[in-house]
């Protein structure tokens, strides 16, 4: 088994470079950001309470998205592999997720952060919303709490995985191409 999570601030490339890196290692994709916009869709009881939540550029409660990584993870026993995109978001989240993957006999494997600067983040979820439709991406203002919401409560969770001799840096600026193969070549060293 391999497991990764690909870290970094809202913006940075996590979802876009999970999708090619998911096929290239036929990973089982999690992403705790489209599971929620899922429940959204299908207007569940969970999907209204963080659709209410992500709107203001918060975070869901650990419980929840621990929970629904909890049931991912149990509905896919043969896996080769997780890709945990935008999860742990908390060192709560973190601690319990290395507790899940220990009852499977199973660790993290690689932890891999992109690096892009703040302004470089607001000005490509701000391009994001004209055409997602996604509401937390419309307006500066919700996008600027989403980063303090990530430096206050995310970054840390890169600690956490430091002091396990896990954390590596990526640039995470340039062509997506060029921010994949330094992902792959990463990976590949850890395999
Ligand atoms: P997410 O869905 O995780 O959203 P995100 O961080 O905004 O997206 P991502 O970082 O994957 O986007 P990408 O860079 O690929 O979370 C949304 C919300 O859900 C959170 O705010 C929170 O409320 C809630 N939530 C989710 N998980 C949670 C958890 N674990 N705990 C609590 N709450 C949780 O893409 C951004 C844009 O950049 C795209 O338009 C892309 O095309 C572009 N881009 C990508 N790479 C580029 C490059 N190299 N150059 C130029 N543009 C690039």
């Amino acid at each position: 088994m391999f497991n990764l999570i690909l870290f970094g601030p809202p913006g940075s490339g996590k979802g876009t470079q999970s999708e090619r890196l998911i096929e290239k290692y036929g990973l089982i994709h999690l992403s705790t950001g489209n599971i929620l916009r899922e429940e959204i869709t299908r207007q569940t009881k969970l999907g209204l309470e963080a659709k209410s939540l992500m709107d203001k550029g918060q975070l869901v409660p650990d419980s929840v998205v621990i929970g629904m990584i909890e049931a991912a993870l149990d509905t896919n026993p043969q896996a080769k592999g997780f890709l945990f995109d935008g999860f742990p978001r908390t060192v709560a989240q973190a601690e319990a997720l290395d507790e899940l993957l220990k009852r499977k006999n199973s660790q993290i494997h690689s932890f891999i952060a992109l690096q892009v600067s703040r302004e470089e983040l607001v000005s490509r979820l701000l391009n994001r919303g004209k055409t997602s439709g996604r509401s937390d991406d419309t307006n500066e203002e919700i996008i600027r709490a989403r980063l303090i919401e990530y430096e206050n409560k995310t970054a840390p969770v890169a600690g956490y995985y430091e002091t396990q001799g896990k954390l590596e840096h990526i640039k995470g600026e340039g062509s997506i191409d060029q921010i994949f193969d330094a992902l792959c070549s990463r990976i590949d060293a850890k395999q």
